[in-house]
């Protein structure tokens, strides 16, 4: 027993600290300068990537609102007088004059977009420490803490670092096993040109700095940095530039950082008083506390989904070689840490009051990052919030809804001065000043429903929280975004729809257009501005008002093209029949009406589902890291379980094994590559849709359960309507238990692969007619137009049981299979 008892603990001090939980990230090795081996902490205001290397530990370090540039607008207002021309080329089929003559006179003649910049590193040195042995590091996803140690001379060296949520800086605790042996020197090194470092009379280490200028646009985030050291034992001096201790015990580091940044158009906070604020009321608080309370608050967010994929395999070796094994393994602990590590990046990257989460959520330490690090609005933002509301993480939203509030306003002076148009608009990239004129050039910029996909994620939040008060403030953000298609709607001369012009499918061209992406009333359009009107109409009838508002949208949404079926099978990208099968394009924006949006059904419109699916397979699997999130989403709308997981194997892939395509880095996050984040929230969205989807009028449960995961259980999901999946358990593929509350009440229509009962009392009944709950209304999407070439036919589908519980609000109902 004593033996069993010192072998535990020799195992407990070796081997670390909480690999056993299964919701940990750990290595046997450092970083090194590799960027993407560090580990990345965050609580949505500041972002660290924590290195763990040994002799010289880096901490790089973020603030949300540290951006180049100042408040700016982009748009040009020569586009009003060239639109015209510009819809007759189209419409004549001269696609590449058309490109021409936007390149001109439409894309911006300013700054194509501001960069997300770091704020720079904080450096710790430990001389004499180049030898190391028993070397770990870890992050522990269940409490957001990040720990790394080692051994030098038979003293064993720690450090625990986090950021924290109620305290707003980031902290590191560092232990040695021996009083008294605790010496590094601490320092800045930032990239920025306008910075400067110092040393104060009171032992703060102070970084000052501006962001810079760009494409014109003055460099204006005045941003202040503060690192102070509590000690236990030991000696602190400084040179003019870095803090020296000396045999400590141990050693507690405060990080704090602020800005002048109000708002996107206000400069005038003050950067110093901010700083100062937050590090003086944590300074005054011991480690244990402050990690006491930062684990509290994460876990209130954290906690609330669970889920299990059945036995471990593999969970014992570190997490980049459990990586490197996963197409041999299938570890199910693997994909359960990825799926959470989608929820721990958003709960760290995108906090109430924070900026939203952007290309690379809050983690970025280049001055000119790709893309700029911006926000990408023609998938990459919008994919980033999918998981928000299903798996339970709501409040999160927010920072998008203040970016869509922001654009709101913005946007309505693009929407005049560019296109004579009511309402507002945006077109496919914004960053912090919510600029939205069209950028990077026409092939790309002139896609114009930016403004219109990210208003759907106001009409969503509504449907899964039914907060009314919420969608009665939105609704003037809604009724704009379709005030401006109401105006910027023209009939196509040929086909008498009204269309979007010009418009393109984001970042694709057909051949036929000899390299031009301009078109009229492309797929994706058509569903964009169908649901904004839906959406709209919907939200009007719910709030009673706006009643000839309604009837406008009701005869314009009428007169919009339907989808198409194609020669080959497939939902046509363009009006005209132009796709090509062996075109592989990451973007495969039509099929934005199968998901994020519901137009395309296997129960409600087989054809296009059926056509959806040719689509799919025609594109390929292979892809970038985001397109292979949207495409675990789609085979899970598409039902087909085994082949959503067989994305997630691409994409648990250590990156430069699938050829072309992207992966996944050391530290799990998402390779497009390079490093873009959306893909990790693109996979945590999916496998959440292969267990439940909300969004058919039903709460289809294990609608793609993929044969690797036969048994499981979950707990927390949110259905759209307020319905909480409390706990749902499946084995041998059969959902064996379900446990739902009901936060609204109504009517809870289930689609499930087996036969349930009430384990007590009555009222489970065989689903008659349309559901009556007022949040699973779905629309009649228009038939579709078949080409004579094609043989499209219905797929079979697999059976499913419907049933209908009448629920009462705050009530929770369990289930049983028969
Ligand atoms: C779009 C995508 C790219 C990349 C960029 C940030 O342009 O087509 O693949 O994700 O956004």
């Amino acid at each position: 027993m004593k033996q069993l008892l010192i072998t535990l603990l020799f195992f407990t001090m070796t081997s670390g600290f909480s690999q056993q939980s299964g919701l940990t990230l750990w290595y046997k090795q450092p970083s090194g300068d590799v960027w993407e081996n560090a580990l990345p902490i965050g609580n949505g205001r500041l972002g660290g990537m924590v290195y763990g290397n040994v002799p010289k530990e880096i901490i790089q370090l973020n603030e949300h609102t540290v951006w180049s540039g100042s408040p700016n607008r982009n748009d040009n207002p020569d586009a009003l007088a060239s639109l015209p021309e510009v819809r007759k080329l189209i419409f004549e089929g001269h696609y590449k004059e058309a490109e021409k003559l936007t390149n001109q006179s439409i894309l911006t003649k300013k700054s194509h977009g501001q960069k997300f910049q770091p704020v720079g590193n904080l450096e710790l040195t430990f001389n004499g420490h180049d030898n190391y042995t028993n070397y770990y590091r870890e992050l522990d996803i269940s409490r957001a803490v990040t720990k790394t140690s080692y051994t030098v001379g038979g003293i064993t060296y720690t450090r625990e670092t986090f950021a924290s949520f109620p305290d707003r800086v980031i902290v590191m605790q560092l232990t040695a096993s021996k009083p008294g042996s605790l010496s590094f020197s601490a320092a800045y090194a930032c990239p920025h040109k306008s910075s400067s470092v110092v040393t104060t009379a009171s032992n703060d280490l102070e970084l000052t700095g501006v962001t810079s200028d760009h494409e014109g646009v003055k460099g204006m985030v005045k941003f202040k940095g503060i690192t102070r050291i509590k000690l236990n034992g030991g000696t602190l001096a400084k040179t003019d530039s870095s803090l020296i201790i000396q045999g400590a015990n141990s050693a507690t580091l405060f990080i704090s950082i602020g800005t002048n940044f109000n708002n996107y158009k206000d400069l005038s906070g003050n950067e110093s008083r901010r700083v100062e604020t937050y590090i003086n009321q944590a300074y005054s608080k011991s480690f244990a506390s402050l990690v006491k309370a930062h684990v509290v608050a994460y876990q209130q967010l954290f906690n609330r989904v669970k889920l299990d994929l059945g036995p471990s395999k593999d969970s014992q070796v570190p997490t980049d070689e459990q990586l490197k094994n996963f197409r041999n393994t299938n570890e199910p602990a693997l994909v359960v840490l990825y799926y959470q590590y989608g929820r721990y990046l958003l709960i760290s990257s995108s906090q109430p009051g924070g900026q939203p989460a952007n290309l690379q959520g809050i983690w970025n330490n280049k001055m000119s990052p790709p893309w700029d690090s911006k926000y990408t609005i023609n998938i990459n933002t919008e994919m980033n919030y999918w998981p928000a509301e299903k798996t339970n993480l709501t409040e999160l939203h927010d920072p998008l809804f203040q970016l869509v509030k922001e654009l709101s306003e913005t946007g309505q002076e693009t929407a005049r001065v560019m296109y004579g148009a009511r309402g507002w608009m945006a077109h496919h990239n914004t960053d912090i000043w919510r600029i939205n004129g069209p950028v990077d050039g026409a092939f790309w910029g002139v896609w114009n429903a930016g403004g219109g996909w990210l208003s759907q994620h106001l009409w969503e939040h509504y449907l899964y929280t039914g907060d009314k008060a919420f969608l009665e403030s939105v609704y003037p953000i809604l009724r704009g975004a379709s005030l401006f298609y109401v105006d910027f709607l023209v009939e196509h001369p040929k086909y008498h729809w009204l269309v979007v012009a010009p418009a393109n499918s984001p970042e694709n061209a057909p051949k036929a257009h000899e390299g031009s992406s301009l078109d009229a009333g492309t797929t994706m359009d058509n569903q964009i501005v169908y649901d904004v009107f839906s959406s709209t109409i919907r939200a009007a009838e719910i709030l009673n008002k706006d009643a000839s508002f309604i009837d406008t949208l009701k005869q314009k949404r009428g007169r919009l093209a339907p989808m198409h079926i194609g020669q080959h099978n497939q939902l046509q990208e363009w009006l005209d029949d132009v796709d090509d099968p062996n075109d592989h394009h990451r973007h495969i924006s039509h099929l934005y009406g199968l998901f994020p949006s519901n137009q395309i059904s296997p129960y409600r419109t087989p054809e296009l589902f059926a056509a959806a699916r040719n689509t799919l397979t025609q594109r390929g699997d292979v892809s970038t890291g985001w397109s292979m999130g949207w495409k675990i989403n789609w085979w899970a709308k598409m039902l087909d379980g085994n082949h959503a997981y067989k994305l997630i194997q691409n994409q648990l892939t250590p990156l430069g094994v699938n050829p072309d395509g992207g992966g996944t880095y050391t530290n799990l996050f998402d390779a497009h590559p390079p490093f873009q984040i959306d893909g990790n929230f693109g996979c945590t969205s999916g496998i959440t849709e292969m267990l439940m989807q909300s969004s058919d009028g039903t709460v289809h449960l294990l609608p793609a359960l993929p044969d690797a995961w036969p048994g499981g259980t979950v707990s927390g999901l949110k259905a759209r309507g307020g319905f909480e999946i409390v706990n749902m358990e499946w084995k041998d593929t059969k959902l064996v238990k379900l446990v739902v509350k009901s936060i609204l009440g109504g009517n809870l229509r289930l689609r499930v692969p087996n036969e349930l009962k009430l384990n007590n009392g009555t009222g489970l009944n065989q689903a008659t007619g349309k559901n009556p709950n007022v949040f699973y209304q779905t629309e009649d999407t228009p038939a579709p137009i078949v080409s004579p070439k094609s043989t499209i036919a219905p797929l079979a589908l697999k059976e499913t049981v419907l049933y209908d519980l009448p629920t009462q609000k705050g009530g929770i109902y369990t289930l049983v299979s028969k």
